[in-house]
């Protein structure tokens, strides 16, 4: 029998509990084999450290790509993740059609802002070409501010209502994508959730959890990562990006009363929950 495998490409940010750092422990406690495409190698991420030292492998790629094209390694799903430049994005779609196997998942974290702002060092230009490998995507997984951003739609983050959901999950759906994980939803203070948006169907399936009044770190990488290895096990994408959100919370409250860990998520305290529920 031969095991499902996932590809992901995101950059590895030493200390910080972000992208590959998260994804790769994530995806493999749920079971599932991953295949890593570091992106570039930052001593930490951009989200609040100053001095970091970047070392950028865009001109990897190509002969990482070709290496794997002569050895035939091919792959069930390609996960992107922070992606650093236009070029990298251009990459993406090589990756697409020559290590994919046929039927495969390509699932896009846009993973290039939160909380009103683009991360440093994103521009408009890097919003367009996103929005458009987005377009190419099984499952896109932006949270409003992403979602605002591609779309150029009124980017509204704090409590919601259905029809603005409705009209931006419309203007993702033009984007070409099958189906939108889209997050950060909020019709009530102390509640906060995810809606799955079928994109040809035009079905609408949400889940809130409980609001944690904190801001953390790297939260949309681990809901990217346990939602990629819950698809990859057999789960839907509705129940997978529940599983996705139940995790975040988990981790996010293991995090809680250490306020030297503000960088980060503790989710490697939440993987035995994660494990536990993706097996029931
Ligand atoms: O969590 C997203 C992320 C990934 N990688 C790097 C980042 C960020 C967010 O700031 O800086 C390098």
């Amino acid at each position: 029998m031969t095991d499902k495998k996932v590809l992901t490409i995101q950059d590895i940010s030493c200390m910080g509990q972000c992208s590959l750092t998260v994804a790769l422990p994530i995806i493999s406690a749920c079971g599932v084999e991953t295949i890593i495409l570091p992106s570039a190698v930052l001593s930490t991420h951009t989200g609040g450290f100053t001095g970091y030292t970047v070392r950028d492998l865009t001109e990897d790629i190509p002969g990482i790509k070709e290496h794997w094209k002569k050895e035939n390694i091919k792959c069930d799903c390609l996960y992107t993740g922070y992606l650093g430049s236009v070029k990298q994005i251009d990459y993406v779609y090589e990756l697409k059609n020559e290590v994919l196997n046929d039927g495969s998942l390509l699932i896009v974290d846009p993973a290039m802002a939160d909380n009103g702002k683009l991360y440093y060092g994103f521009d408009e230009v890097f919003v367009k070409h996103m929005a458009k490998l987005c377009g190419t995507a099984d499952i896109i997984l932006p949270n409003i501010t992403e979602a605002a951003f591609m779309t150029g739609f009124d980017m509204k983050l704090e409590c919601q209502d259905e029809s603005y959901v409705d009209a931006l999950l419309e203007k993702l759906s033009e984007l070409g994508s099958k189906k939108v994980v889209l997050k950060g939803i909020s019709f009530e203070r102390d509640k906060i959730g995810i809606v799955v948006y079928d994109c040809v169907a035009k079905t609408k399936d949400y889940y809130f959890t409980e609001k944690i009044q904190k801001s953390s770190h790297g939260t949309g990488d681990c809901y990217a990562a346990a939602f990629t290895g819950a698809i990859m096990q057999g789960k839907s994408v509705f129940d997978s990006a529940k599983l996705a959100a139940d995790f975040v919370v988990e981790s996010i409250k293991k995090t809680i009363g250490d306020d030297t860990h503000w960088y980060g998520v503790k989710f490697e305290k939440a993987l035995p929950i994660l494990v536990k529920e993706l097996n029931k």
